[in-house]
């Protein structure tokens, strides 16, 4: 209902009322189910999804920009007619809540509830607009309950199993930690420094899928820093295996090189000090004791550390020798700390002249060089050679091979060994499968038992959830609190019902938000993980938002999830999230936004002090959303004094509104006033649709309001053209700063909610701009002109400067050295 204005001062209230408003317009949105999604509509389907928080204590200004992205473009989406599907959730299992109870003896449950419900509130007071009628919550028996049923499709598929191997663990959090949640050597959670253990732990074979996840065609829309960030994570090699062969014992030594056309420099082969082979070549040999104690001094090295360039090198000789199959040149076996049991073999072909590490390593323990890639120049020699020849060069001491180019030698090798059968094509990659079980309480138990009869048992469907018990000792002992909880890990077989134990570790919290964009078709769903028709409607996603520390773990994860559950049968895509935005972090004081900086901004006080409107426009406004910002409080008082005097000018408008009466032909400052409106609508839409240009779509509104304010001090213009122009501007201001433009669209007569109004469309001949010379210099001197739309961007100007025919016959021939532009003005062309 279109209200009357109540005059608190007598004449009109002069400053945005918002305290009053804010709450009001919340309400009714929530009340009138605006943002929930319709599932009988016929409009079409726009899938709009933010990463969903873990409930921490509380947010501050820089996750709000996440949420206030996402709800700008929900709400646009919206007024272009899409029926829009944003929900909301919680990723609220997770070691923060678990050493929040060691800490202070609060059960995790408790603070993980206490945290959602606060968190709830900011992005209420925040105006965000969710469904929350499909809010989930991957804590309860009803959300892991569809996790463990996850687990168990896996395990039926051999994409789920158990296995000893070296993995990560951090000793702070005292758990194990999947490769992907190693950042730099530390841990992903706590920075603590990660060491290296010997372990039975669960994995998921995502390495399965390591070629399909590196096509990344289907997610064209995605930043390619995110792209290129996964695919060097999968890291693909191609090469060649190589068959070596033991001297003594005729065994075959398979090693993995990208670089066969170096085959006749290997001069000794190194071994991983994990390889099976290092005990069974030392063994009751003299130098047996000494290679056990270098061997375990070696694992304690933390894997990260072993694969980088900067490791001293250290090696021991193993007494053995091997034979290169393609010479029958006879090398040393040693055993060296720089190379890995994970990759290729573990078995490394050294060629010191032109690798750094097995240069590093020769020098050290005088082993023999030889060069076989000779420089262009021929001026390659060992006596001066001070590191590895890398680069390109041409083949020496190679046998029939000599005077070949080395990408040449590469596939002719191969091709070579491949007839004579010592060698074959191959591929590694560097991605390992995903590690998700763990040590700790808060998160799904694993729904397997162990029976000493039957063996490792999966726990029936029917059995499913396996409940994570309440009362449990949170004391740390270095164990996890299940395996101490003797009525959980007590239980029967549910093959021969004989007793059994439970599996102890929980999952990585990653496996529960692998899926959660699934179960928000169908959040109370108890039949089913998911309604697959509703899924194969509404995805792939088709937008996505969040933070780019997400590149590689939950968005890989994503990837796998969706491409197993294709397999499965169970979605219809291969890829989950269509379109990719990852917003740039939030600074204060030169450091990103972190509680443990101390440098957090709250929302609250600053919503308390500017309303709602004023932080979310600031948000927006404080730069490029891609990048990151610095934030700055006083700068937040800039847009309080745009949306007031937004408040005030679109006021002014209403008052004149009465005697507002249609206008059939413009006069000369209308037509002005009019073309800048449509400019407006063009821009603003135009920065939405290309990629969340938001703060510049802003700058826009803001010079339509000085076009409009100063178009109001004088009386050409007609109050049916006024009317028109702040509508437009409220209409577009809505997204960014709803709670306002709701209240100033009733004012300007509408009933409706702003989000139920189309999108204005601009006139195109209303935006037609004026044309204007462009003066073309070839180094300096003017050779040309050509007119062009004042608009034109950087790089048109260019390009129709470099193809103009008189600008031709100057550079002809002629290498462009560089081309500068001033837009509307000249291009200059440097030859
Ligand atoms: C001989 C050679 C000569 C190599 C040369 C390089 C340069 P990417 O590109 O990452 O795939 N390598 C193979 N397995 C290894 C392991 N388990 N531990 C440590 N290093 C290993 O690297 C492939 C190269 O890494 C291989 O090619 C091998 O060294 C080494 F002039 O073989 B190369
Ligand atoms: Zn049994």
């Amino acid at each position: 209902m279109a209200e009357k204005r109540i005059n608190t001062d007598g004449g009109r209230m002069r400053t945005y009322p918002f305290r009053e408003i804010e709450p009001k317009w919340q309400q009714y949105w929530e009340e009138q189910g605006l943002f929930r999604m319709d599932p009988d509509s016929s409009k079409p389907k726009f899938y709009c999804l933010m990463m969903f928080p873990y409930p921490s204590a509380e947010l501050h200004v820089g996750h709000g920009r996440n949420y206030i992205l996402g709800d700008v473009l929900a709400r646009y989406k919206m007024m272009r007619g899409y029926n829009v599907l944003a929900p909301m959730g919680w990723d609220a299992f997770g070691l923060p809540a678990e050493n929040a109870a060691i800490e202070r003896g609060i059960h995790p449950a408790k603070s993980t509830w206490e945290n959602i419900g606060r968190i709830k509130g900011q992005l209420h007071r925040w105006g965000t607009c969710y469904d929350w009628t499909r809010e989930v919550t991957s804590c309860t028996p009803e959300y892991y309950r569809w996790t463990q049923w996850l687990f168990l499709k896996f395990y039926e598929r051999d994409l789920a199993y158990k296995k000893m191997a070296e993995v990560n663990w951090c000793p702070s959090c005292a758990t194990v930690l999947a490769n992907e949640q190693v950042i730099d050597g530390a841990c992903e959670r706590c920075s603590e420094e990660v060491t290296t253990r010997q372990l039975e732990q669960w994995f998921f074979k995502i390495t399965e899928y390591a070629e399909e996840m590196l096509n990344m065609d289907t997610v064209k829309n995605w930043p390619d820093r995110v792209k290129i960030m996964q695919s060097n994570w999968i890291g693909r090699s191609t090469g060649t295996t190589i068959n070596f062969v033991m001297e003594d014992t005729g065994k075959l030594v398979p090693c993995f090189t990208t670089r066969p056309d170096t085959i006749f420099g290997a001069t000794y082969m190194v071994l991983a000090p994990e390889h099976p082979l290092v005990e069974e070549t030392t063994k009751g040999t003299e130098i047996e004791d000494e290679m056990r104690r270098f061997v375990e001094r070696v694992r304690k090295i933390n894997r990260f550390e072993r694969a980088s360039a900067q490791l001293e090198k250290e090696g021991l000789f193993t007494g053995k020798y091997v034979i290169n199959p393609v010479n029958k040149e006879r090398i040393p076996l040693w055993v060296a700390n720089y190379a890995v049991m994970e990759y290729g073999s573990g078995a490394v072909m050294a060629v010191p002249t032109h690798d750094q590490r097995d240069f590093e390593f020769a020098k050290k323990y005088e082993l023999p060089l030889r060069i076989v890639i000779q420089k262009p120049d021929g001026s390659l020699s060992l006596d001066t050679m001070e590191e590895a020849y890398v680069d390109e060069g041409v083949l020496v001491n190679s046998e029939q091979f000599d005077g070949m180019p080395n990408p040449e030698a590469i596939e002719k090798i191969t091709d070579w060994m491949e007839q004579e059968g010592i060698g074959h094509r191959d591929v590694n990659y560097r991605l390992r499968d995903w590690l998700i079980s763990r040590q700790r309480y808060w998160g799904a138990p694993i729904p397997i038992v162990y029976c000493d009869k039957c063996g490792t048992v999966p726990v029936p469907e029917d059995d499913l959830p396996v409940f994570l018990p309440e009362e449990v000792d949170f004391r740390p002992t270095g164990e996890s609190p299940l395996a101490r909880c003797k009525e959980f890990v007590e239980t029967t077989c549910p093959t021969c019902n004989g007793a059994a134990r439970r599996e102890t570790d929980t999952m990585d919290t990653f496996v529960d938000s692998s899926w959660y964009y699934f179960r928000y078709l169908s959040p109370q769903d108890d039949e089913q993980v998911f309604d697959t028709d509703l899924v194969n409607e509404w995805l792939p996603v088709n937008q996505y938002v969040g933070g780019v520390e997400h590149a590689i773990l939950h968005l890989l994860y994503s990837r796998f999830f969706t491409k197993v559950l294709r397999d499965i049968g169970l979605v219809d895509f291969d890829e989950p999230f269509e379109s990719l935005f990852t917003q740039g972090m939030i600074c204060k004081d030169g450091a990103k936004m972190s509680k443990s900086k101390g440098n957090v901004v709250p929302p609250d006080p600053l919503i308390e002090r500017y309303g709602t409107d004023t932080v979310r426009l600031y948000t927006l406004f404080v730069g490029p959303p891609e990048r990151d910002a610095e934030w700055n409080d006083r700068a937040v008082e800039g847009c309080y004094r745009f949306l007031n005097r937004a408040w005030r000018t679109v006021m002014d408008v209403v008052d004149r509104s009465e005697e507002a009466d249609t206008v059939d032909e413009m006069n000369e400052k209308e037509r002005e006033i009019h073309r800048v409106v449509h400019w407006t609508i063009k821009r603003v839409t135009d920065d939405i649709e290309d990629n969340f240009h938001f703060n510049t779509a802003i700058a826009a509104l803001m010079e339509l309001l000085n076009t409009l304010s100063a178009a109001l001090s004088g009386n050409e213009i007609r109050p049916a053209v006024l009317n028109q122009a702040a509508s437009t501007l409220v209409i577009l201001l809505s997204p960014f700063s709803p709670h306002m433009c709701e209240e100033l669209w009733r004012y300007l007569g509408h009933e409706e909610s702003t989000l139920k109004e189309p999108w204005p469309e601009h006139d195109p001949e209303a935006v037609v701009s004026e044309e204007t010379v462009i003066v073309v210099q070839v180094n300096g001197k003017v050779r040309s002109r050509f007119t062009a739309p004042v608009d034109t961007p950087q790089e048109e100007l260019q390009r129709l400067a470099l193809d103009d025919e008189r600008v031709k016959s100057y550079t002809e021939g002629k290498t462009v050295r560089n081309v500068f532009v001033v837009p509307g003005r000249l291009v200059n062309i440097v030859v």
